[in-house]
């Protein structure tokens, strides 16, 4: 026998028993049920967090880190973070004294999802810390509009102009 008719034959067989092993009814249903199966799988709840993480591009916003530029309270600020100057991020240095002026930001919290008014407050008092120098400018305004523009030395109105660092102190939770 050739091999071709071998093959034939053991394809033969095979189709056979598998007829006699199942009903023409039987093998509809299990094929209607791998369409639907599969038809569905892309409705299926996908955990897509990491990606959207990706997208915003690493750690933006996403640091709980007080002396990372990225910490979500800085969104407006442009300074040395007196964090990293031996104050917190909303406390002055020892031996400095907060601006009574300062310029506001609306910040955008990943942790609860809400926007916070935020006042950066220079401290004054000291020469130049020095330290982590930090400049983001979301939603930051021309000159004109004096309190919404960060590159100012906020301590001109102290008894001692010189600045130090710069705090980010939360006000309120801003109104939508
Ligand atoms: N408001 C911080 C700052 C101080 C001096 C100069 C520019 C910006």
């Amino acid at each position: 026998m050739s091999e071709r008719s071998r093959l034939d034959a053991w394809l033969e067989r095979s189709s056979r028993s598998l007829a006699q092993r199942t009903s023409r009814r039987g093998f509809l249903g299990a094929l209607g049920q791998i369409l639907v199966g599969t038809s569905l799988l892309p409705l299926l709840p996908i955990d897509r967090s990491s990606r959207a993480e990706a997208a915003e591009g690493p750690g933006k916003g996403h640091t709980d880190d007080p002396k990372s530029c990225e910490y979500w309270k800085y969104c407006a600020i442009d300074g040395f973070l007196c964090s990293c100057c031996g104050g917190t991020s909303s406390s002055c240095p020892p031996g400095t004294t907060p601006s009574p002026i300062t310029w506001i930001g609306t910040c955008h919290n990943p942790a609860d999802g809400r926007d916070y008014i935020v006042s950066y407050n220079d401290c004054c008092g000291k020469t130049s810390c020095g330290n982590c120098w930090c400049n983001r400018n979301e939603g930051e305004k021309p000159m004109y509009r004096l309190s919404l523009n960060n590159d100012v030395n906020w301590c001109m109105a102290n008894d001692n102009p010189n600045y130090h660092c710069s705090v980010s102190v939360i006000l309120g939770v801003a109104e939508k």
